[in-house]
């Protein structure tokens, strides 16, 4: 397509199908006459996509998730087809700025973080590998809150993206199930009949996903919530107008709101109904799909491969149980043995306050059968393995985990020191059964977003070098290595960096009136705040910093700005007292007219995709500071390891694997490792000693507790402070003097820039391995058998 062949599609379509006239149109309608324009552009491509399935009979790949993180599509669907420069010059036509334009689109924040990001970007990767497969998940009617600041402290607004035309989906009125709730089960005619006595239906809402090169696309389902019978005319007719509505209003809840969890578990009765009604709906729709092709129910483990991302669908087990015994009449133990052959798990997280329980009760009450067939399965598998000692079913509650383990063919951890971990702790035993089931597939990030979009100033330095196929063949970015030595291209290589911080600095005076030195390292914490990820490890450090700035102000300090972005979930009191303090102190620092030349805190709100976009490639250092152990991989670390951003961490998750391909020379390491975290744990005064022991951590901390950063008030960062020298779970001191000397280290090395910059430059070289088209290849190979339908 030509430029202005498109210039005419985006006419059409600002005319006909938005009813708008040129002269009046405003942002908002190029926005949606260009979305129109793309997306045509796109639906041949994907319906080709589908019969290609279809025809070759290819086993289909179905991705179950709570959350699906994409952000903008406006940007991604240009790209990938290829019509990036086209757009421009259309829009230019047309006396429109096509970034202004692509800026204009609200994020898609269907996700809470890592784990829904990494659903976004590996059916992206689907697509470009050109697998078909399907993303199942919940149309939530509200994304994830918007945060703002109050005076310091985290405020929570609903997020409404659908307040605004969302140009990518398609409504499938036809594609509708009934899903049931409670009720009762009762024998008849030998089979277990389950009556529900609340239903809903689920409709279905499609999104194409198109891949790099626009060869090959597939489909994201989302499913909406809806009543049965929607309006209550008799009531209404009675003048009971809220009546008349409550069917629709309470059926819809269902659908209404993400829940605002990045890693508890949330007791609602709700939350469990969102899990059972996206999985219930996509496993009819799966077994719609293949019974219309097969007639014979053993092919079902070759033709279908179900990824469970977490537990959050981990019913789809017993429903594909209920489905295939109660329903189509296939024995028990086979039905058990066909669902677990379809079926695959990946876990995210071994933080205990994380790891689902339902209890037997409100799992009874609420899909009566359900609870029913888990028993069954448990008592299958007891029978099987009489040595096991932990059942599914535990003190009333049902364990998701051990659900999902028992009923999966192949367990998946998302970085080698994670899945290592789950074989030593919380799946210890079902591993000791199994030692065949559990895998390793450490995360990745698709390229198309997290560097060519992302990074255009990087990508045309990169392309001029080496061609454009490292775009999807990432591990081509290994023949920068030599020009690592090549001054000529370190130059360049930093000028596009300074290029990006400047942008950078230009946004943060436009939006946030603040000013920043882009000459100053750019030092970038981004993720969801929690204590484990240690946030105040780091303002600790900047307040240790600043102190010490003030006791010889000529010194020769390196200038920096700490950039901080991310939610706290809204229940998590000690996540917003973090929050709270990163911008008391920020306050403080920033206004100080002795060191705010060398350190600024700023920390914009509402992090979101978006915003990690413009903050990445704009980074020089990047902070992936969790306890040893907790992390389970991190995906944020491998963006910016690809933008060029040195990593300051742990041996934590991916870390691991980022510091063994960069090389440790490249890359600044510091504090405990897993087993020392363990260990030292057990020291009851770890905390005590570690203050005892560094003079400058011990003054940092009093600063908090006398009320440096709250006017003088000494209560209101109490709780901090006594947490900090106290039990101190995450080990935040007895971490702090080496992440102190690692800082030092980073200080000097930034001072020298050119030195900096080689390592910048083998930090990209040597990252190519994290694309996520190579997680998916090793799903493909190891987890699904599943091949491309594409060549
Ligand atoms: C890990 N979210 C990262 C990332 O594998 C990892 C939990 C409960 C309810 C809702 N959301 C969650 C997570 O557990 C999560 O996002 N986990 C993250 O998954 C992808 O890179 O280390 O913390």
């Amino acid at each position: 397509m030509t430029a202005p062949e498109l210039r005419d599609a985006i006419l059409r379509h600002l005319t006909y199908s938005l009813g708008k006239d040129a002269g009046t149109a405003t942002v908002y309608d190029w926005r949606l006459a260009l979305s129109y324009a793309v997306r045509d552009r796109i639906v041949d491509p994907w319906f080709a996509s589908t019969k290609a399935a279809y025809a070759k009979q290819s086993k289909r790949v179905y991705y179950l998730s709570m959350e699906f993180l994409i952000g903008r599509l406006l940007e991604d669907a240009i790209v990938n087809i290829g019509l990036l420069d086209e757009a421009g010059e259309a829009m230019n036509a047309l006396g429109q700025d096509l970034t202004t334009v692509m800026l204009d689109e609200p994020d898609a924040a269907l996700g809470n973080g890592g784990l829904g990001r990494l659903a976004a970007c590996f059916l992206e990767s689907l697509s470009t590998i050109g697998t078909p497969a399907y993303g199942y998940g919940i149309r939530y009617e509200h994304g994830l809150f918007k945060q703002s600041f109050f005076e310091g402290r985290q405020q929570e607004a609903p997020e409404e993206w659908l307040q605004q035309v969302h140009t990518w989906e398609f409504e499938r009125p036809e594609a509708a199930f009934q899903i049931g709730f409670g009720g009762s089960v009762k024998e008849q005619g030998g089979r277990m009949l389950w009556s529900p006595d609340e239903a809903v239906v689920a409709t279905a809402h499609d999104t194409p996903i198109i891949g790099w090169r626009g060869r090959w696309a597939n489909t994201l389902r989302l499913w909406e919530a809806r009543a049965v019978h929607g309006f209550d005319l008799g009531a209404f007719n009675r003048g009971d107008y809220f009546g008349a509505a409550e069917p629709e209003a309470s059926a819809r809840t269902i659908s209404r709101v993400l829940y605002p969890d990045d890693t508890t578990e949330d007791g609602k009765r709700l939350r469990l109904k969102q899990e059972y009604f996206f999985t219930a709906a996509s496993l009819r729709d799966v077994v719609r799909r293949f019974d219309s092709e097969y007639d014979d129910l053993s092919l079902l483990p070759q033709k279908v491969a179900i990824q469970l991302n977490d537990t959050h669908p981990a019913i789809a087990g017993p429903e594909l149980v209920r489905i295939l015994h109660d329903e189509k009449g296939m024995a028990l133990d086979t039905a058990i043995e066909t669902a677990r052959g379809c079926l695959n798990y990946t876990n995210h997280t071994l933080l205990p306050e994380a790891l689902e329980r339902w209890s037997e009760g409100l799992m009874g009450d609420l899909l009566p059968r359900h609870m029913d067939l888990i028993r069954k399965i448990d008592e299958v598998h007891a029978k099987e393995y009489p040595a096991r000692t932990v059942a599914m079913v535990e003190n009333g509650d049902v364990k998701m985990g051990e659900l999902a383990f028992t009923m999966a063919s192949h367990v998946n951890g998302v970085s080698a020191l994670h899945t290592e971990l789950m074989k030593e702790t919380v799946f210890q035993e079902l591993h000791a059964l199994h030692p065949e089931r559990i895998v390793n597939q450490t995360n990745g990030v698709t390229p198309r977003r997290w560097v060519l979009s992302a990074n255009p100033r990087l990508s045309s330095l990169v392309s001029g070098k080496i061609g454009m196929n490292w775009v999807d063949d990432l591990e081509q970015l290994k023949e920068l290595e030599p020009l690592a030595e090549d001054s000529g291209f370190r130059g360049d290589y930093d000028t596009a960096k300074r290029s990006n911080k400047a942008e950078l600095s230009n946004w943060f005076a436009k939006t946030h009136g603040v000013k920043l030195d882009p000459e100053a390292m750019f030092d970038v914490q981004i993720k969801r705040i929690h204590e484990y990820k240690r946030q105040h490890l780091n303002i600790l450090e900047a307040i240790a910093l600043w102190q010490e700035i003030h006791d010889d102000p000529n010194g020769d300090w390196t200038p920096r700005v700490k950039i901080f972005g991310g939610k706290a979930a809204p229940g998590y009191y000690f996540a917003k007292e973090i929050i709270y303090l990163i911008n008391s102190v920020a306050e403080v620092l920033n206004n100080d007219p002795v060191t705010s030349k060398y350190l600024k805190v700023v920390y914009p709100p509402n992090y979101n995709v978006s915003l990690a976009e413009q903050l990445i490639p704009a980074a020089d250092l990047s902070e992936q500071i969790s306890t040893a152990g907790k992390e389970a991989s991190g995906t944020g670390n491998m963006k910016f390891a690809l933008n060029g951003a040195l990593t300051i961490g742990t041996l934590d998750g991916a870390n691991v694997e980022i510091c063994d391909l960069v090389g440790p020379d490249n890359f600044f390491l510091f504090g405990m490792t897993e087993p020392q975290v363990v260990a030292r744990r057990a020291d009851p005064e770890h905390a005590a000693n570690a203050i005892a022991a560094d003079p400058r951590l011990a003054r940092a901390i009093e600063a908090i507790r006398n009320g440096a950063f709250s006017g003088g008030d000494a209560e209101r960062f109490k709780p901090i402070a006594d947490d900090l020298s106290g039990k101190d779970y995450f080990l935040v001191c007895s971490d702090f003097t080496d992440y102190w000397r690692a800082q030092r280290e980073v200080d000097a090395a930034y001072r020298d820039s050119d030195t900096w910059t080689r390592m910048a430059v083998l930090n990209t070289a040597r990252s190519g391995w994290f694309s996520s088209d190579r997680t998916i290849r090793g799903y493909m190979s190891d987890v699904w058998r599943a091949s491309s339908a594409l060549a």
